[in-house]
């Protein structure tokens, strides 16, 4: 690959880029070559970040103030705006996606740092009446070694709004990427190193789940564990968080409904309804994979979505168009097995895959279906691909049940003109962000995020994530 302004086999430990004792290839999604390799991180060198972070906190990084931490962050925010087109190429040979798509990630991430930067000196503790002869007051405080696990579908983002926040609060991080995604987490570290960011504040180890990924939310050594993935991982890292009884984020994806009623503006909502469904390919925590429509607007909905899925076209990510590749192989077989277990259910419509697509790339075309039980396996299950099922309804409560009835609760939207109808329906609906006449806001870094049920729990983004990656302290001094 080329531009790269570090080694990407290295690791980054306490301040010095490491060579490791073994590596993992990294291939491209868009043609299934190797393009380079990553360290395969051990659980020795896990310890050895732990360390680091651990001697951060304990040195230069632990006695900055708040306004100097702001400070380095704003300035990374800055240096990753100037390396945008660089991180966007980097990411779209990592994973596949669009070019366009890496591009906005990059700036989502320049977004986290600057937001993170300016927060960092505005969380404020309380003052609280208490008996006479007391003053009580509360004090925000880094939990100390922060662990991230983050996954390969969004990793600037989620690294922006995990690693940002936990920084901005003054812990110090090991972060452990996905092992298909590793560059732009080592791109932005070493950016990090040059914006000021001091020896140990950040580490990143890439290496497998069960390796590097498990003896990090086992180490007895962090004290916060953040992560975003599947559920099935989800519950092994809370529980090996448990051993040590330390607070988890978990944020494990959805089955994200928007509810559009017969009164919806439908020529609003239907860039919305698809693009929700598409975006990275469907490979998105908060993609809606769930369309409940009204019945008397269903025919005109069906003909919007199957004639916007029309002008949907697949191809490499160099060639940004609107779908790009899987992440690989098994997550191709896993979404066509999804596409093979709706084969009892109407297709409406299918995306087109570019003309000589590379042969070792793992596309699959866009489908959007017909699916009359709210019950059916695709209904039901985050499939992960750019797959939707379109589901009639009848009434206002018939729409919560149905939006209401699966073991997610990430994000909903509603679609209506009555005010009536949005603020029930925003009550009624499972869901730690709901949207009213729009999908996803923009993204907006400042929106506090996170779910319900197997959706997981905690918040990450806005102010809110800065309370997550800190702990309260009551301060009573009686002086009589
Ligand atoms: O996830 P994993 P996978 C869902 C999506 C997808 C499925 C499988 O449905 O089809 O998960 O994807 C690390 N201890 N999401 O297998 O295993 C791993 O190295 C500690 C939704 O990629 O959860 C990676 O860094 N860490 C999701 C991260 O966990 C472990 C995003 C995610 O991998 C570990 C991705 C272990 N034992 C997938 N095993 C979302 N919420 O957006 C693995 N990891």
């Amino acid at each position: 690959m080329q531009n790269l302004w570090f080694d990407p086999t290295e690791m980054l430990i306490g301040g010095v880029w490491k060579a490791p004792a073994g590596t993992l290839p990294v291939i491209d999604p868009s043609t299934g070559a190797e393009v380079a390799q990553i360290a395969a991180g051990t659980a020795a060198d896990i310890d050895a970040a732990v360390i680091a972070a651990r001697a951060a906190l304990d040195g230069d990084w632990g006695r900055m103030t708040a306004l100097e931490r702001g400070r380095i962050l704003t300035r990374l925010g800055q240096m990753v705006l100037e390396r945008i087109d660089d991180l966007a190429a980097i990411e779209a040979a990592d994973v596949g996606k669009p070019l366009t798509q890496a591009r906005n990630d990059a700036i989502a991430l320049a977004r986290y740092c600057e937001f993170y930067g300016g927060a960092a000196d505005k969380v404020h503790g309380q003052t609280i009446p208490y008996l006479d002869g007391y003053t009580v007051y509360t004090l925000r405080e880094p939990h100390g070694v922060t662990g991230h696990i983050v996954p390969w579908n969004y990793p600037m983002q989620i690294i922006g709004r995990s690693v940002g926040a936990a920084l901005a609060m003054g812990n110090a991080a090991v972060l452990k990427p996905a092992e298909e995604a590793c560059l732009t987490a080592l791109a932005f570290a070493r950016l990090a190193a040059d914006a000021g960011l001091p020896p140990g504040a950040l580490n990143v180890v890439p290496g497998l789940g069960a390796q590097a990924g498990a003896a990090l939310t086992a180490h007895p050594g962090v004290q916060h564990v953040s992560f975003t993935g599947s559920v099935a991982t989800g519950r092994l890292v809370q529980a090996a968080a448990a051993q040590n009884v330390v607070p988890v984020t978990l944020e494990l994806g959805g089955k994200s409904p928007q509810v559009v009623f017969a009164d919806a503006d439908l020529d609003a909502a239907l860039p919305f309804l698809v693009n929700a469904g598409i975006q990275n390919a469907g490979q998105t925590c908060s993609a809606s994979s769930r369309i409940l429509v009204e019945r008397p607007l269903y025919d005109a909905l069906v003909a919007g979505m199957s004639a916007a899925y029309g002008r949907l076209h697949v191809g490499p990510a160099v060639a940004d168009l609107q779908v790009g590749p899987l992440i690989s192989a098994r997550q191709k077989e896993i979404v066509t097995g999804f596409i093979d277990a709706g084969r009892d259910l109407p297709v409406l419509a299918t995306g087109t895959l570019a003309d000589d697509l590379p042969t070792g790339g793992h596309y699959v075309a866009p489908h959007l279906l017909a699916c009359d039980d709210p019950g059916h396996k695709l209904a039901q299950d985050e499939i992960f691909g750019p797959v939707q099922v379109i589901i009639p309804f009848d009434t206002e409560d018939q729409a919560v049940q149905i939006a209401n009835g699966t073991a997610y609760g990430l994000v909903a939207a509603i679609w209506s003109r009555d005010g009536g109808r949005q603020a029930r329906m925003a009550k009624r609906l499972h869901a730690g962000q709901v949207f009213i006449n729009n999908y996803g806001a923009g993204g907006g870094v400042e929106l506090p995020f996170g779910g319900t049920g197997l959706s997981g729990h905690g918040r990450e983004k806005g102010f809110e994530a800065l309370y997550g990656f800190s702990s309260l302290k009551t301060v009573a001094q009686y002086h009589g």
